[in-house]
């Protein structure tokens, strides 16, 4: 049996650029002393990630939460939102804070991405947006969900949170829809230690979105609107300049380890990763989602979860649970059964995927996952029938 790791495994680590390149540039920011408040570093940042997305229409912020309302805030939206229900908690919480009634609708099995035929069936007379999740990275259906948008007079916008550095057929995906929230979370593959960008279609959004992080401030004795501080520091700005630089290199490395998992865990009974995507699609490889398939390995994903900890193995069940089973969603009036989405959130886990993680190591945790569940075979499997009272 393999032992368990030394030191704990998580989910992910953030890539760290040289703590030389990062102490030179904290140099520059005593010099300055200049911390925060639209600094040198920051309008550097941003010009970098302009030239990266391909537009000017993009604007920085201090999280991905407050740019996502922010944005909302922005594009006047109101009323009722879809949304998906398989995602991380902010996306419908910056709704919620808007004062929009999110409105979850179901997800598709392979890309985990809202089902626009979902989608559709649940518009009223009183939505004015759609909110999707290119969740994990996988981009969601662009055109269809576009063609919705279009055909009802509805705002599209993504949360892009895990989707830094997607292209679809070489476009980035920063450009599709009125507009897209990318997170710069410690936890993502592109980071700024926290940090938040919203990209958008409509270059007259750059002003409001611009007064809004800064309390609304026009100038010493001009409010112009009730905004909030959600602005970058320079500390921020500083880490996503140098992680910029390292961007090709992270993808190529989680792309190689990604397949290194596909390779190691191909034929484990009850183990499905994700089908790869299209080739018109260059994905970041944020995330490892797995779906365990207790029908087909007698293993439930929660037993895997917990024996992985035993190794020292943390992985996580993003997105378990369903917003619309977690506390402050539970009342909450869904008209869709969600069928497809409380399926994968029963049987999702993310497995590590970070840059310093080893071959070595992806290798021992596919051994261990195929151990656990050849193990857990002859003590628990039931036959299907047999399990439901009918004949073998
Ligand atoms: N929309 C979506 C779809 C999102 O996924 C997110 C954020 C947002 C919106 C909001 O964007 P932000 O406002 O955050 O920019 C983490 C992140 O905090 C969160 O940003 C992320 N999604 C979510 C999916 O994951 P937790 O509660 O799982 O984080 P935590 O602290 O448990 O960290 C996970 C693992 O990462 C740890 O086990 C160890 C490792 N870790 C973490 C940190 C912070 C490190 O090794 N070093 C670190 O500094 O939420």
């Amino acid at each position: 049996m393999h032992p368990s790791f030394p030191q704990p495994i998580y989910v992910t680590k953030p890539f760290l650029p040289s703590i030389e390149d990062y102490s030179l540039g904290l140099e520059k920011i005593w010099a300055n002393a200049w911390l925060t408040n639209d600094g040198p570093l920051l309008r550097r940042f941003v010009a970098a990630l302009e030239r990266h997305q391909h537009t000017t229409n993009l604007s920085v912020f201090t999280n991905g939460t407050l740019a996502l309302q922010l944005a909302l805030r922005a594009l006047e939206i109101t009323g009722e939102v879809i949304t998906t229900p398989f995602t991380f908690v902010a996306t419908a919480h910056a709704l919620s804070l808007c004062g929009i009634q999110p409105v979850f609708a179901d997800i598709e099995p392979t890309t985990y991405t809202l089902d626009p035929a979902a989608v559709e069936a649940a518009i009223t007379p009183r939505t004015t947006a759609i909110l999707a999740v290119h969740v994990y990275g996988h981009p969601c259906q662009l055109h269809a969900l576009s063609a919705i948008a279009r055909r009802h007079h509805l705002r599209l916008i993504y949360d892009a949170a895990h989707a830094f550095g997607v292209t679809v057929d070489g476009t980035p995906i920063s450009h599709f829809g009125d507009a897209s929230m990318f997170s710069f979370h410690a936890t993502k593959l592109f980071h700024s230690i926290e940090g938040g960008m919203l990209t958008f279609a409509d270059p007259a959004l750059l002003a409001p979105l611009h007064y809004l992080r800064n309390f609304g401030i026009a100038n010493e004795v001009e409010v112009n609107m009730v905004g909030t501080n959600a602005k970058m520091n320079e500390f921020q700005a500083l880490m996503g300049l140098l992680v910029l630089r390292h961007l090709p290199d992270i993808i190529a490395r989680r792309r190689m380890l990604t397949e290194c998992y596909r390779t190691h865990l191909a034929g484990v009974p009850g183990i499905l990763l994700p089908p790869a995507l299209p080739s018109s699609i260059e994905y970041n490889y944020a995330y490892l989602p797995i779906q365990v398939c207790a029908d087909d390995c007698s293993l439930h994903r929660d037993a895997l979860y917990e024996e992985l900890k035993r190794y020292n193995i943390v992985s996580r069940r993003y997105f378990y649970p369903l917003l619309t089973d977690m506390t402050c969603y539970r009342d909450h009036p869904t008209r869709d059964p969600l069928t497809v989405a409380r399926h994968t959130a029963n049987q999702i886990l993310c497995l590590p995927l970070y840059h310093d993680l080893s071959t070595d190591e992806v290798t021992a945790i596919c051994d261990i996952i195929r151990t656990l569940v050849v193990q857990s075979s002859p003590v628990t499997v039931v036959p299907r029938r047999r399990r439901f009272g009918l004949p073998a």
